[in-house]
């Protein structure tokens, strides 16, 4: 298999951390994508222009994070990462679509602030994108106590947001705002798959 993926998107880090967990990671060649460069060829895998885009073995292309990383969870016989089915499944998958969700905000801020022309940028966009990242974030800081050492794909959809942060906003001092999810988080980082997809510029 092949991953199109850069080593700075919270989406591929996903993907690395399930491929890691479930013992796919030396099946997969990672094929490192600038998807802001114009010539990129990411468009020929994935019409949206995206990374995360696996390239499985048949050939087929697979997108986005969450379809990934069901895909690989589909290819191995360990403890699933997505819950098959019942209640379970809808409360990672919620917890994942809310992970999501924040970086999503979270980027659309980075977009609005880092590369769109000063004289274009629109304040009311970027303070929506901030309150919505806000109000993820406190969701998820009333819910860290409950988890216990599950860590499923909720869970990893969440390691990607805080080290999103880290990477991308560390003048916000999440640990300050939200201490349960730094508690959790300090903890989390030891675990071996977080701690190999830390993001780099
Ligand atoms: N919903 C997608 C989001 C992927 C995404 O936005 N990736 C960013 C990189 S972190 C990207 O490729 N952005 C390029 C663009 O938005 O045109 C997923 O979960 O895979």
């Amino acid at each position: 298999m092949k991953l199109r993926t850069s080593a700075t998107s919270p989406y591929a880090r996903k993907v690395w951390i399930v491929a890691f967990e479930t013992g796919l990671a030396d099946r997969i060649e990672a094929v490192p994508t600038n998807v802001w460069d114009p010539a990129t060829d990411v468009i020929h895998d994935n019409p949206l222009g995206k990374v995360p885009a696996l390239i499985a073995d048949g050939g087929e292309a697979i997108y986005d994070s969450p379809v990934i990383c069901e895909y690989l969870d589909s290819l191995h016989d360990g403890q699933k990462l997505v819950p098959p089915a019942g209640g379970a499944r809808w409360t990672q998958k919620r917890l994942e679509a809310l992970g999501d969700g924040i970086l999503d905000a979270l980027l659309a801020k980075r977009v609005e602030t880092m590369m769109r022309p000063e004289d274009k940028r629109w304040p009311v966009w970027i303070e929506r994108q901030e309150a919505a990242a806000a109000r993820g974030l406190a969701q998820l800081e009333d819910e860290v106590a409950g988890w216990g050492d599950t860590f499923l794909i909720g869970q990893i959809a969440v390691v990607a947001v805080l080290g999103y942060l880290d990477f991308r906003f560390p003048d916000l001092d999440w640990r300050a705002r939200y201490p349960a999810l730094a508690a959790w988080y300090a903890v989390l980082s030891q675990r071996p798959s977080v701690a190999a997809t830390v993001p780099v510029a």
